[in-house]
């Protein structure tokens, strides 16, 4: 059985890949939501040879640690199970731009922070943050062009690749990022995903706040539950 440690829902980005990735792939797992700056967080983590952050997922006594190496692990234990793309040019794409986003798009992961509930709302950025946003764009636009004919995500079916992807889909949205229409169609996309509207559904719900995340400190713009 495997077990998904997670922290808040609100927040944590690389928990919401791993976690939409597994659901994706119709993977069974337990998932365990360890609020940040929390007694939890920190008792998870005694006695696992593994860095003390999330995602971290056990598969038995197991610990693999960091979201794409979860993918990878998830991708090779359940061959059957549709992680990657199945055909060879989409794979090697969805691969590629998972990399990349693991590796790069710093200044907008730091400029533009997920945060599921605050309402849209425009946030001024710099050359370096467009340039973040422009190449997100070209990748949503090649994908989509060349592998997107078979449904709404970038290879058609939702595969890693939108589960990567996905917390970019929230900050635009989030920071009201004037988008073009293959973008916005892509953005909707991942709103209306049922594994995705579940998620934030709990994230919305959520009492921990984390100061560094709200760029309007300290005032919370929070969107109310329905
Ligand atoms: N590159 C890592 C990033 C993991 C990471 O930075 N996780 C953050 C939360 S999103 C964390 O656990 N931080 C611990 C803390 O803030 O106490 C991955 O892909 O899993």
């Amino acid at each position: 059985m495997l077990t998904l440690l997670i922290a808040n829902k609100n927040y944590s980005s690389w928990s919401l890949r791993a976690w939409l990735a597994l659901k994706g792939a119709d993977i069974a797992f337990t998932e365990r939501l360890l609020p940040f700056e929390s007694e939890a967080f920190d008792a998870a983590f005694a006695g696992l040879a593994a860095p003390r952050r999330v995602p971290l997922l056990l598969d038995g006594d197991a610990a693999v640690w960091d979201s794409l190496a979860i993918i990878e692990h998830v991708a090779e234990r359940y061959p059957d199970r549709p992680v990657w793309p199945t055909e060879r040019a989409a794979r090697i794409m969805a691969r590629s731009i998972c990399a990349e986003m693991h590796s790069g798009f710093h200044r907008m992961r730091r400029h533009l922070p997920m945060n599921l509930w605050r309402p849209p709302e425009p946030r001024a950025c710099d050359a370096g943050v467009e340039a973040d946003i422009a190449r997100v764009a070209d990748i949503w636009r090649e994908a989509r062009t060349r592998f997107g004919a078979d449904g709404p995500f970038l290879f058609g079916r939702f595969s890693a690749a939108d589960a990567y992807y996905a917390p970019v889909a929230t900050r635009l949205l989030t920071y009201a990022v004037p988008l073009d229409p293959v973008s916005a169609a892509y953005v909707e996309a991942i709103h209306s995903w049922p594994d995705f509207v579940a998620w934030r559904t709990e994230a919305l719900k959520e009492p921990w706040v984390a100061e560094h995340d709200e760029v309007d400190w300290p005032v919370v713009k929070r969107e109310a539950l329905a």
